[in-house]
C-alpha cells in the first residue's frame, strides 16, 4: 500500500494498491475508507456530487459477486411485467446489466431516461452506504441488498478479476488472493464494512433497505420474489399469482435460463472500457459451498474468526 495523500478532505484517494497476485493489473484506491477499481473511482465522485434522486427511484445495492445479477434481473421483470411477459422480455436478448443503470457508469443515462417515456425507476450501485450520494440517503427512494456467504464471494471475486480483459491472469494464486481480501484489500472492499454499513442504515431508517440473502434466495425464491415485488411497490395481485406470474418471472431470471440465452453466452458488457467483460463471466456456476474446493482448513479459521469478530452481536451470517 503506497501514501499518496494524507488531507483527509483530499479529492484524491488516501492510498493505492497493485493486486501483485494479478501480475500488477489491477490498481485499486482507498477513498473515504473503502478501495475502488481506478476505472470506477471518478465515476462514484461525479455521482457524489451531482446525482439528485427521487423518491420512486429504487436501488439496488451490493458488495460485487453477491448476487447482483440476478437481483437486477428479478427486479427489471417485476416492474417491467405489464409491458413484457416472459416471451417479450429485454432480458432475453440483453444481459441483466444493460438493464439496469450503473450509478457509478451510467449517470448520464440515468438523467436521460429520466425524461424518457420509457422510464422505469432502477438504479445499480456497489458503492458502500457512507459513500453513497447524499440524495439517497436524504430522499425516500427505496434500497434493496443482497448480500452473500463471504467464502463463495471471495471464490467467485477471485474468478472474475483475473478473466477481465486487461488482467486476464491464468492459474492466479488464490492463497494470495484470499490474503489480500481478508486484509480487506478488494473491490468496493472490505466486504463487512460493505454490509454493515447498510445493516445499520436499515436500523436507523428500517423501512428503506429491504436485506435479501443470496443464499435463502435460492431455498425459497417465491417468496423472496413477492417480498422483493411489495417492498419496491409493485406487488403480485392473486390473479397474477393464480395465472402463474410469479413463477414465470423465477424461471425468466433462473440461472440456467439466463446463461443459456445467446447474448449472454457470447459478447461484452461495456465493450469499450478498460475492464470490459465477457458477458458470460456474469454467469459462472452459482454453486453454493463452491469455496470448499479452494479454501485450506487455515483460510476457513481465519475467515470465521475474523467474521465472528466483525459481525459479533449483528445477527448476521457471512460464514
Ligand atoms: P457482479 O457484482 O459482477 O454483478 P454478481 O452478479 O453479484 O456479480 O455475482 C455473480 C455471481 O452470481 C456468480 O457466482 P459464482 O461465481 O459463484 O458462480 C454467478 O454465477 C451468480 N449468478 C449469476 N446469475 C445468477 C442467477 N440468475 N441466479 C443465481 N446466481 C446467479
Amino acid at each position: 500500500m503506497e501514501p499518496i495523500a494524507t488531507m483527509e478532505n483530499t479529492l484524491e484517494p488516501v492510498a493505492q494498491h497493485t493486486c501483485s497476485w494479478l501480475n500488477n493489473s489491477m490498481k485499486l484506491l482507498n477513498y473515504q475508507g473503502f478501495w475502488n477499481i481506478e476505472d470506477f473511482h471518478e465515476g462514484a465522485l461525479l455521482a457524489q456530487k451531482t446525482f439528485m434522486a427521487q423518491s420512486s427511484d429504487v436501488f439496488i445495492c451490493s458488495y460485487p459477486k453477491t448476487g447482483t445479477t440476478w437481483l437486477k434481473a428479478l427486479a427489471f421483470a417485476i416492474i417491467t411485467r405489464e409491458k413484457f411477459d416472459e416471451s417479450s422480455s429485454p432480458l432475453l436478448t440483453t444481459l441483466p446489466h444493460d438493464c439496469v443503470p450503473y450509478l457509478e457508469k451510467d449517470l448520464k443515462k440515468i438523467e436521460e431516461n429520466r425524461n424518457n417515456s420509457k422510464h422505469f425507476p432502477l438504479v445499480s450501485t456497489h458503492l458502500p452506504y457512507t459513500a453513497l450520494p447524499r440524495s439517497i440517503v436524504s430522499s425516500n427512494c427505496k434500497i434493496v441488498y443482497i448480500y452473500r456467504n463471504i467464502k463463495d464471494v471471495i471464490v467467485s471475486y477471485y474468478h472474475f478479476v483475473t478473466k477481465l480483459s486487461n488482467t486476464r491472469v491464468v492459474d492466479a494464486p488464490f492463497e494470495e488472493a484470499f490474503n489480500e481480501f481478508y486484509r480487506g484489500i478488494s473491490w468496493c472492499g472490505p466486504y463487512w464494512d460493505h454490509i454493515l454499513g447498510y445493516w445499520q442504515a436499515s436500523h436507523d431508517d428500517g423501512h428503506k433497505i429491504l436485506f435479501l440473502k443470496y443464499e435463502d434466495m435460492k431455498k425459497d425464491i417465491a417468496s423472496n420474489v413477492k417480498r422483493l415485488a411489495e417492498f419496491i411497490g409493485y406487488p403480485f395481485s392473486n390473479e397474477e399469482e393464480n395465472a402463474g406470474v410469479i413463477d414465470n418471472i423465477i424461471k425468466l431470471c433462473s440461472f440456467e435460463n439466463l446463461r443459456n440465452l445467446e447474448v449472454n453466452k457470447s459478447g461484452y458488457h461495456r465493450p469499450d472500457d478498460p475492464y470490459r467483460v465477457e458477458n458470460q463471466l456474469y454467469f459462472r456456476k452459482a454453486k453454493d459451498g463452491d469455496w470448499k474446493e479452494y479454501f485450506t482448513d487455515e483460510m476457513i479459521e481465519k475467515i470465521d474468526k475474523l467474521m465472528d469478530e466483525k459481525l459479533s452481536g449483528t445477527g448476521l451470517v457471512l460464514k
